[in-house]
């Protein structure tokens, strides 16, 4: 049987900060699924739309005609994209069986089976499900699986009673990828080739914004080993010289990342590579050890440092242990990227500042900061929408540079203000732009930092468009 896995183009729509940020990141999930679908004797292909910016006919012609299912991946600004190409599968390849996952369609599973955009959703984790579609196993004995019966009747199978052991996945079907066009984000790698990788799931932060029930309420992690394995595969068979780990809270189980650092060291693994963290499960000697192993950037979420916010937010973290994680990354000689929200709850413009005037005056080399967006799934959504205090549902604008919340303490048109303001603010003071002109050593250097100042200082006045419309095509 044949499997055609596809992620959607990424289109980023209105004066967003992340066209300029533009990273290009692996659909590791589907990557991960393809392995275990071809584990079983079948064939797979994953068209990466976002990579390669093709737009629906140009997916459409992609798709080998003998396909038996085809599975499309989609997060809540990428719905639109992904509900379109299953139209257009479904009008060129009637006998196609059209399977959705991810986070967004893991929300509204129900929805999407009942108004046929598809035939079949994968909740959560996929990968137990597709190795059982791929014995070929009834549609019932699928656990995670939404799909009709003969008589059109929605059918939600129960949960599966475990998650996979993450040293027990196939690496992903990197082959299957063009993985020339993958790299991190603006600022993020000091070598490249560079590329994602994610060795974690879940996360012991439980904040209000984010769908961290996804992966089940337990973290699991890959063990040291298999994430040394896997850097030597996509070292030795891709020439990757830089990670980015794009787990949601990268040093959560910090024995685990010591013990990842103590073998990169002993082996002489030689990566360059950044992480994300919380200020919370980072320590003096973990990070030089870090440091040690190639780190040379962590990313925090700090997000505000208003105390009522952090704690409506269910952050857990306050600004002195801010202060702290800060002295110690940078004592460890770490850069620090620092991320911001604007727009949470009980924000006013003094609140803005103070966030602003915070990652300033801190020793951060570089800042993002976003609009708070309360994606389905999330404590934020379920408290808005049920007040009716969501501006839109038009999800293809919940991409973090767009007001959705209505809050009575501070106006959409001032968030959406304070979001150009911070970046102006940040990037463009004489004392920042000072320290990056010493730090150019390369052309392309010259030309890449000329290009984010211009995009920075003109984000409020233009569209910039990052990707096709594929609905346009
Ligand atoms: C890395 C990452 C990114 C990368 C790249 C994403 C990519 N190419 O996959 C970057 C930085 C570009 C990014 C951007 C964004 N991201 Co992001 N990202 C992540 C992160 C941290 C890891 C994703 C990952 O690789 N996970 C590991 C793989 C194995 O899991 P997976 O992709 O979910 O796939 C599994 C299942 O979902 C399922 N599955 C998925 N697709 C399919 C399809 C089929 C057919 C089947 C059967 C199963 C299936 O099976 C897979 C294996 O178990 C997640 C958080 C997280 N921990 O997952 C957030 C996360 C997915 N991102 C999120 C968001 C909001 C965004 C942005 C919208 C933010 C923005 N800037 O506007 C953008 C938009 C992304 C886009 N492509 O348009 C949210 C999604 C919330 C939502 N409701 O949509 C998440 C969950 C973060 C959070 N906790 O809130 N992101």
């Amino acid at each position: 049987m044949h499997f055609v896995f596809i992620n959607p183009p990424r289109e980023i729509k209105g004066n967003n900060i992340w066209s300029i940020i533009n990273s290009v990141n692996p659909p590791l999930g589907l990557a991960l699924l393809a392995a275990i679908w071809d584990k079983h004797g079948h064939t797979s292909q994953i068209i990466d739309a976002s990579a390669l910016r093709l737009s629906i006919p140009e997916i459409i012609a992609g798709i080998n005609p003998s396909a038996d299912y085809v599975g499309i991946t989609a997060t809540t600004p990428e719905i639109g994209c992904a509900t379109a190409i299953a139209r257009k599968v479904r009008e060129k390849f009637p006998h196609v069986e059209i399977i959705m996952g991810g986070t967004h369609p893991t929300i509204f599973h129900e929805e999407l089976v009942r108004n046929k955009i598809c035939d079949l959703v994968v909740r959560n984790e996929g990968e137990i499900p597709i190795a059982r579609l791929a014995v070929n196993a009834p549609h019932e004995a699928i656990p995670n699986l939404t799909w009709r019966d003969s008589s059109d009747k929605v059918i939600i199978n129960p949960d599966s009673q475990k998650f996979v052991n993450l040293d027990d996945l196939p690496f992903p079907a990197y082959e299957k990828l063009p993985m020339p066009l993958y790299h991190s984000a603006l600022g993020a790698a000091r070598k490249e080739p560079s590329i994602g990788m994610v060795t974690s799931r879940g996360c012991p932060g439980k904040c209000t914004f984010c769908f961290s029930e996804m992966f089940g309420s337990q973290i699991r992690l890959m063990s040291p080993d298999r994430i040394i394995q896997h850097i030597e595969h996509l070292q030795n068979n891709f020439g990757i010289r830089e990670i980015s780990f794009y787990d949601d809270t990268f040093t959560a189980g910090r024995e685990n990342v010591a013990q990842l650092c103590r073998l990169m060291i002993e082996k002489n693994i030689r990566l360059s590579w950044s992480c994300f963290a919380r200020v919370d499960t980072v320590a003096p000697d973990l990070l030089l050890l870090m440091k040690k192993a190639g780190c040379h950037q962590i990313m925090y979420g700090f997000e505000t440092t208003d105390e009522k916010i952090l704690k409506h937010i269910n952050k857990r973290t306050n600004p002195n242990q801010f202060q702290n994680a800060i002295a110690w990354t940078r004592a460890a000689k770490i850069n620090v990227r620092g991320a911001f929200m604007l727009g949470n709850p009980g924000e006013t413009k003094a609140s803005m500042e103070k966030t602003i005037a915070f990652a300033k005056k801190s020793e951060i080399q570089l800042a993002v900061f976003n609009i708070t967006t309360p994606y389905p799934g999330t404590a934020l959504f379920k408290e808005f929408s049920q007040n009716d205090s969501l501006l839109h549902q038009n999800w293809d604008l919940y991409n973090l540079a767009q007001p959705v919340l209505k809050l009575n303490t501070v106006s959409a048109e001032s968030v959406r203000q304070y979001y150009y303001k911070s970046y102006r603010d940040f990037y463009l003071r004489p004392s920042f732009i000072l320290r990056r002109i010493l730090a150019i050593r390369t052309f392309p250097e010259v030309l890449m930092y000329a290009r984010a100042v211009f995009n920075i200082m003109t984000l409020p006045y233009r569209n910039i468009s990052f990707n096709k419309d594929c609905r346009k095509k």
